[in-house]
């Protein structure tokens, strides 16, 4: 594909933006703007409460996940209500789930708390981690950490 020009850019993320069809895992409230471990942490609580819902018959909210410039919002798919409103220069952290390539977290500022959503896509994660960091270029992505240089 060809690489993409600063217009393209902000067509494709001006007003509404990009949407995708998601699914929400769960909200949890974290300690901190960013943290690997922290955020690795928050995300297999959540899903341990995802299992113990199902287990009970309970089904994940249907969502729109949608990137515009402005930043992040999360759409009830039924109703159509926001649930979610991130601003991009709040969102502080964004991680790719390494144990399924559908889902992905980010972290997002409310005055001085902060919160994980984890949310799962219909498809995989990749193009729309893509596009949360062109918008919110201010976000540190949680890359795991390849071993580091041993100690001498
Ligand atoms: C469903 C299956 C789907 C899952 C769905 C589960 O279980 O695991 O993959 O959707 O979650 O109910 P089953 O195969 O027993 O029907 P996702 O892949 O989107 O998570 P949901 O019920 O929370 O929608």
């Amino acid at each position: 594909a060809a690489p993409r020009t600063p217009s393209d850019t902000t067509s494709r993320f001006h007003g509404d933006g990009v949407r995708y069809k998601a699914k929400l895992i769960g909200v949890d409230p974290v300690p901190d703007a960013q943290g690997e471990k922290m955020c690795w942490d928050s995300m297999m609580k959540l899903k341990g409460f995802e299992a113990a819902a199902r287990k009970q018959g309970k089904h994940k909210q249907r969502v729109w996940l949608k990137v515009s410039s402005s930043g992040l919002r999360i759409v009830d798919e039924r109703t159509g209500a926001v649930l979610y409103d991130h601003d991009r220069s709040k969102i502080s952290s964004l991680t790719k789930d390494k144990s399924d390539p559908r889902a992905l977290a980010y972290v997002s500022q409310h005055q001085d708390t902060y919160c994980l959503f984890y949310i799962k896509m219909a498809n995989l994660a990749d193009p729309v981690l893509v596009d949360i960091e062109e918008v919110c270029q201010n976000v540190d992505p949680e890359t795991p950490q390849e071993a580091a240089e041993a100690p001498t």
